[in-house]
This record gives C-alpha cells, structure tokens and sequence, in this order.
C-alpha cells in the first residue's frame, strides 16, 4: 500500500524552473551559445555541472575551458540565480500545490522532497513549506543527479519505506527516469511529449488531484 510522496522543487513547488533558465540563457548567450526554451528541456532537473557540460557541448565549446573555469563558469550561474531567487516568498508556490500537500498529510502519508538543487533549503524557507515535509534530501549527498534513481532512492531510504510505496512528482524527463528507476510511481506535470514515461501526466499544477492520481496509482 501506498506510504509517501516524494516530490522535487523545481517546476514543480514553485517556479524556479524558470529561474534556472534565466540564469542559464544568460550564460550562454555571454558564451556565444544561445539556446531554445526546447533545449532547456534537457537541463531541467539535471545538476548544475551536468546542466554546463550540456551546454557547452550545444555549442561544441567543451574542450574550450578547463575544470577550473568550468567552476567559475558554474558559480557565475548560480550567483544570477541566487539574485533571482532572493525575493521568494510563499505567494510563489504555485497553484494548487498547497492544498496537495495538505490533503496527503490529512490522509496520513509521509512527504519527502528529492531536489538536486544546492538552493532547495533555501528556496523551501522562503516558501514557508520547510517545516511541512518530512525529510528533505541534502543535493550535497548525492553523487549522482537525476536521471538517475539515486535521489528518489534515497528519499524512500530517509523516510523509511519501500521505493514501490511511493509516488514521486516531477516536471523534468530525467526527473520522471529518476522515478521510475527507483521502481516508484511518476506524476508528471508539463507536456506529453517531455514526460512520456510517467504513469500520469497533468498539463498543471493546479490539476492535480490526489483522489486521481490515487486511481490512477490503485490501477497499477
Ligand atoms: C534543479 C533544477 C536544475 C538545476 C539543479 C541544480 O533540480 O531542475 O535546473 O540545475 O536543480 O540546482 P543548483 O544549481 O541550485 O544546485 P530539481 O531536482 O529541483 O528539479
Ligand atoms: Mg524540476
């Protein structure tokens, strides 16, 4: 029987998506490497030195710079985005997702969030949202970032159930191979196109409902 959701930060809690790619966007157009919201696609969910790799590899720019300067490369993005971020506050969570957490914890399920973001701490505070969620994954932790299973894995591990007893919710595609990976359930929130693989898809926030996705969990 189902234990606990698991959600990620990021696209889905509050829209720092869009931050990242302000932040990212930027980059690489200092870089020379201007890209498309389809390209960003690729880089949601994705850590930040993974995200760089990609985009340097975008414009064949990966052997252009050493690890050194990748580093400054890497921290000069996050620096935007920490400016970006600074005046969140819980007006920025985002349709609907409130009363999900709500209604999971009324019906007694535990909450876990598997963010690969060094930022989630923080954002999670501004939000307010800190001290409603069980356990929320240290990124620093982590070894290796979505797609694959291990910060889903680990989540489940912190909260103390099995990964088959959990829902994990994501907007990124390795988000939702991250889910399925660690043998969980995935809701995706975006297009049908990016999240193919998740068990139940929502084109919003604001449609999510967990008498459906529970449904929808029950079927399978
Ligand atoms: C998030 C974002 C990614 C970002 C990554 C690392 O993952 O989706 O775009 O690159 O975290 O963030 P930071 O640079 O703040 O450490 P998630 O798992 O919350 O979707
Ligand atoms: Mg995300």
């Amino acid at each position: 029987p189902l234990q606990a959701f698991i959600f990620d930060l990021d696209g889905v809690i509050t829209d720092t998506a869009e931050y990242h790619y302000l932040a990212w966007r930027a980059l690489g157009e200092e870089l020379g490497i201007p890209f498309t919201r389809e390209f960003n696609e690729e880089l949601k969910g994705v850590s930040r030195m993974d995200s760089l790799e990609k985009i340097l590899a975008l414009g064949s720019r990966e052997n252009d710079f050493s690890l050194i300067e990748k580093e400054a490369l890497a921290t000069k993005k996050n620096e935007h985005y920490v400016r970006l971020i600074a005046n969140i506050s819980p007006d920025d969570i985002l349709p609907g997702i409130k009363d999900l957490i709500t209604e999971i914890k009324e019906k007694g399920y535990r909450l876990g969030m598997a963010s690969v973001s060094k930022n989630a701490f923080t954002v999670m505070d501004s939000l307010g949202l800190k001290g409603e969620f069980d356990i929320i994954v240290d990124a620093a932790t982590i070894a290796k970032g979505k797609p694959d299973p291990e910060i889903f894995l680990t989540a489940a591990k912190l909260l103390n159930v099995d990964p088959s007893a959990c829902i994990g919710i994501e907007d990124a595609a390795a988000g939702v191979d991250s889910i399925k990976d660690a043998g969980m359930f995935a809701v995706g929130v975006g297009s049908e196109e990016s999240l193919a693989k998740a068990d139940i898809i929502y084109s919003s926030t604001e449609q999510l409902s967990l008498a459906n996705i529970m449904k929808a969990y029950q079927k399978k």
